[in-house]
């Protein structure tokens, strides 16, 4: 083939992942703008993170109602969802029903992981390799590839030579685990670690948690959605998503404008007791506007919190142990859980600080620490991810003049508006670093993204443009204020995954935008609006 040729089986836009990002884009690339495109899944069902991680308790922390599509009334008024946080079965069944609904399989090409991708620029095309190496090129590039779903397994010694069985929360068996009769080690406090922990708890003979940090939760309240709640939604849905859509965080949350310095302490403490019974995210969202910017309004919840620790575990030396104080309220993501503190009071429940003493090795029988060896049947790793950058890193992305995306991102992602990375033409980032992406409701962030990347496209399309590429200094402006807002919040204080610190040796840059939704999104349809400000257009 010469140059420029393209043949049959070459692609306008290639679609990398079929959880909620690539689905939406498949949808509108092939339905709405009728291009040829296809969807490259390392799975072997659609779903993204609702498909791997099936790990015990698994379950959304955002409520179903809102954490769904918006595209779509009828999607909407047709499912039903069980519960006010739906568990993972439900929400991999709800994915299924629409690339059911939406005829999404077809284009879809299962078990097939992209190892490389490279831009040719004679061309303006990229090339991708699949693990098996079967080639083929595309105009566009969209990576829907997740933020949480590089798995971070410590690279502890000996984990070989463990005699039991080991598994990560994020690539849990699809037939699960039997836990009944059995010594388990849970590894991690994040938000998996809380969720799993009950459910482990109430199944294993023994469970026991070592935690290296402890984590602030806040009670899900999870219950049943009646038919009548089920019914009101389904009728206010136009004002829940109008209400999401021009939030900062995606949610349909009450905006709250008061400060904790407002009220009186009586008044504070009724506060955060009548939203503790509300239970989720709402705790920190609806109670103060400054939690997250203001150490002294966090401390007031945070001391909140350590409170119902000391009040829940009945052991005063464990409530203790589990007393977060490394880090302000929120600024590592909010746990909620379903039970998790209570667990702490359970006879065959452990814990084990590894800070104090950390993990040396794996043995044969189990995990030893410093101080100690704790024999194991079943070892859990729930240790969490390499957000955000794992999963765009782990291909092989060259861009223009075969430059790496890993030397581009050498000192941590650099990208405009989270979208698009300069030196890497047609190539567009959903939910990249950047963007609001994991501070908010996630479906909010993936229907914004996929509806300017997809227009954008369009653009080019009807203008009679093949390339857009992000310019330099609109970069570099980017990524100043991104660490700008950032900055203005106590959010970076916290050694998270936000700032790459739970991966040894990344670089340290909180990566997602603190800015808002609304905020973003404004920005978003203002830079489309001016001709796509900060990027150059070109044949
Ligand atoms: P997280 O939130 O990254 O939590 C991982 C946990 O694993 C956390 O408690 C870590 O402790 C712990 N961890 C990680 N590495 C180690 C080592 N080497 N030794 C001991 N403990 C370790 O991941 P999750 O899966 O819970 O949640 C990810 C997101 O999924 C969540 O935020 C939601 O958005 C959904 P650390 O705090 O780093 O000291």
């Amino acid at each position: 083939m010469t140059v420029n040729e393209v043949s049959e089986s070459d692609l306008d836009v290639a679609i990398i992942g079929a959880g909620f990002s690539g689905l939406y884009a498949l949808h509108r690339v092939r339905d709405l703008m009728g291009l040829k495109t296809r969807v490259f899944e390392a799975g072997d069902g659609v779903g993204g993170t609702w498909y791997w991680n099936r790990y015990p308790g698994a379950r959304c922390d955002s409520e179903s109602y809102y954490y769904s599509y918006s595209f779509s009334e009828e999607l909407e008024q047709e499912w039903k969802w069980s519960s006010r946080y739906p568990a993972q079965p439900e929400i991999l069944n709800y994915l299924e029903h629409v690339a059911d609904r939406f005829k999404l399989l077809p284009d879809i090409q299962f078990n097939t992981r992209i190892t490389s991708v490279h831009f040719d620029d004679a061309n303006n095309r990229w090339n991708l390799t699949t693990e098996n190496g079967e080639k083929t090129s595309a105009h566009f590039v969209v990576t829907a590839v997740g933020c949480l779903s590089t798995r971070n397994t410590p690279n502890f010694p000996g984990l070989d030579q463990f005699t039991g069985d080991w598994y990560h929360t994020g690539a849990w068996p699809h037939e699960g685990v039997d836990f009944s009769g059995k010594r388990v080690g849970l590894i991690g406090t994040g938000s998996t670690g809380i969720q799993a922990t009950p459910v482990i708890a109430a199944e294993a003979k023994h469970l026991t948690i070592f935690q290296r940090t402890p984590n602030f939760s806040v009670p899900a309240r999870n219950e049943p959605l009646s038919p009548e709640m089920a019914a009101d939604i389904k009728k206010n849905y136009k004002e829940i998503r109008a209400a999401c859509r021009t939030s900062g965080g995606g949610f349909p949350f009450a905006t709250i404008e008061r400060l904790a310095s407002d009220v009186t302490e009586e008044e504070r403490q009724k506060i955060y007791s009548d939203l503790w019974e509300v239970g989720g995210f709402r705790f920190l969202a609806e109670s103060f506007a400054d939690l997250l910017i203001d150490e002294e309004a966090n401390n007031t919840a945070a001391e909140f919190i350590r409170a119902k620790i000391r009040a829940i575990v009945k052991d005063p030396q464990v409530a203790e142990m589990l007393l977060p104080t490394d880090h302000p309220y929120g600024t590592k993501r909010p746990p909620i859980d379903t039970d998790y503190y209570e667990t702490f009071n359970r006879e065959n429940v452990e814990l084990v600080d590894v800070r104090k003493a950390p993990i040396i090795e794996i043995t044969r029988k189990g995990v030893r620490t410093k101080n100690a060896e704790y024999e194991l049947d079943v070892l859990v790793f729930a240790t969490g991810f390499d957000a955000m950058t794992g999963p765009l890193l782990g291909m092989d992305i060259r861009g223009s003049n075969q430059q790496t995306l890993s030397s581009a991102w050498e000192a941590g992602p650099r990208t405009y508006l989270g979208l698009q990375i300069a030196g890497f033409p047609n190539l567009f980032t959903v939910t990249g670093p950047g963007s609001p992406s994991v501070l908010t409701n996630m479906p909010v962030a993936i229907e914004q993204h996929v509806e300017w990347i997809t227009s954008c496209i369009g653009y080019l399309r009807e203008h009679g443009l093949t390339r857009i590429e992000a310019k330099d200094d609109a970069q570099e402006e980017w990524v100043r204020h991104v660490s700008e807002v950032a900055d203005g919040t106590l959010y970076p204080r916290a050694n998270s995954w936000y700032v790459g610190a739970n991966v040894p040796g990344k670089s340290r840059v909180f990566m997602p935008y603190v800015g808002g939704m609304d905020v973003y999104r404004q920005h978003c349809d203002d830079v489309a609006e001016n001709g796509y400000e900060g990027f150059v257009l070109s044949n």
